[in-house]
């Protein structure tokens, strides 16, 4: 299970989005305004939908939503209509047994890139590189340590790029990714 927080409708109030891994539902809530959230409409979010972002994946300047299965590895797109609805979910690319997501600009051209921990047990981290258009087709994939159930970014050594970081569950340590983007 996994929850963001983006304006998804336009309107005053920030919008909660959860993703619910048991119910095979990504459900959207959105703010009246006044910080009470109306009832909740569910889209169908795969098999396992365990984590997940609200990102502009194609750029068109609506928030989309993004999620990682679990079960199946595959990374779904609903695309934003900006009144808080979204299309049909569609596959945009593959991790390995996603954990966690986050979505930041790993190769600097100005295009969102996903970053996963994937929750297997030798343990890696997922970069997929998106495209502009809402689809992330080049995968790099990672060794980190085992089972590795979260990530984060920051500055680690003082380059200026951007590097990753990930937690990893049963070798109970920290990898550190360092960026060699230019
Ligand atoms: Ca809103
Ligand atoms: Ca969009
Ligand atoms: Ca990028």
């Amino acid at each position: 299970m996994y929850v963001a927080v983006s304006d998804l409708d336009g309107k005053p109030g920030p919008d909660v989005v959860v993703w619910e891994r048991t119910a095979k539902n990504v459900s959207v809530f959105l703010n009246r305004g006044d910080g009470v959230l109306l009832g909740k409409k569910d889209l169908p979010g795969g098999t396992a939908p365990q984590t997940g972002i609200a990102i502009d994946a194609n750029l068109d300047g609506i928030v989309d939503l993004v999620t990682g299965n679990e079960a199946t590895n595959a990374i779904y797109l609903h695309v934003g209509k900006g009144d808080g609805t979204f299309e049909a979910p569609k596959s945009i690319g593959q991790s390995v047994y996603s954990r966690h997501m986050i979505g930041r600009d790993v190769n600097l051209d100005g295009i969102p890139d996903l970053i996963v921990a994937n929750y297997v047990a030798t343990g890696s981290v997922s970069i997929l590189l998106g495209d502009g258009t809402g689809n992330f087709p080049k995968v790099l994939n990672y060794p980190t340590g085992r089972a590795t159930t979260g990530v984060a970014t920051g500055f680690a050594n003082g380059d200026g790029k951007l590097d990753i970081f990930a937690c990893n569950s049963i070798s109970n340590n920290l990898s550190v990714l360092l960026s060699t983007s230019e």
